[in-house]
């Protein structure tokens, strides 16, 4: 890439809806980039056959990936669900493990789903003005659980790079299902311990 800001810079997030005014980089979400991915086959299966629904979105302002920069943006995660299940990011490791990241809510409600290759899990809250700290080696997905989106702004050493083959095999030990119009925390049968893979 060009490097046209090698000087301290600014940009900013405008507002209502929320985005990068001077992004470099947007990637666009939709149901079909999720195969296999939402445990209700069927129910995906017949919401794509209707339309290619767009799932989420990030801006990213790029640096070079490299030890010592950093890489930032938004991610939006637009509310919906395929069957019972809610809109989410497919989820990654970190191709780089010891690599940490910083969430911060800006609007919505919604869930940070993490795990350990050892298969330690973790879940917590994304709501307006949390500031989620993801340590090295967490997977990390976000859930939007609401009526509106979902929106965060993330930050990770700009080396990190992203490993989504792992959870592409076997999702997350956990699934977020709505049941009487509430969420709740399933096991996810299509998981396997790390020792039996
Ligand atoms: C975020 C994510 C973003 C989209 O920038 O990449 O929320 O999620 P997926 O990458 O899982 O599709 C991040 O965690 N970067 O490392
Ligand atoms: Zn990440």
């Amino acid at each position: 890439m060009t490097l046209t800001r090698n000087r301290p810079f600014i940009y900013r997030i405008t507002m209502a809806p929320e985005t990068l005014a001077d992004f470099d980089n947007h990637i666009v979400r939709r149901l079909s980039s999720m195969q296999g991915q939402y445990h209700d086959q069927e129910a995906y299966a017949a919401m794509l056959a209707r339309e290619d629904t767009l799932l989420y979105e990030v801006y990213e302002i790029v640096r070079p990936e490299v030890p010592g920069e950093m890489m930032t943006g938004l991610s939006i995660v637009h509310p919906g669900r395929v069957g019972d299940e809610y809109f989410m990011t497919k989820g990654h490791f970190h191709a780089v493990p010891d690599t940490a990241e910083i969430y911060y809510c800006m609007r919505g409600q919604g869930y940070m789903l993490m795990e350990t290759p050892d298969g330690d899990w973790d879940i917590q809250d994304l709501l307006p003005g949390n500031v989620l700290y993801i340590p090295p080696y967490w997977a990390h997905r976000s859930i939007n659980t609401g009526t509106t989106d979902l929106v965060t702004y993330f930050a990770y050493p700009a080396h990190a790079g992203h490993d989504y083959g792992t959870i592409e095999q076997y999702g997350y030990r956990k699934l977020v299902l709505e049941r009487d119009g509430q969420p709740v925390v399933v096991d996810n049968p299509r998981w396997l311990p790390p020792d039996q893979r």
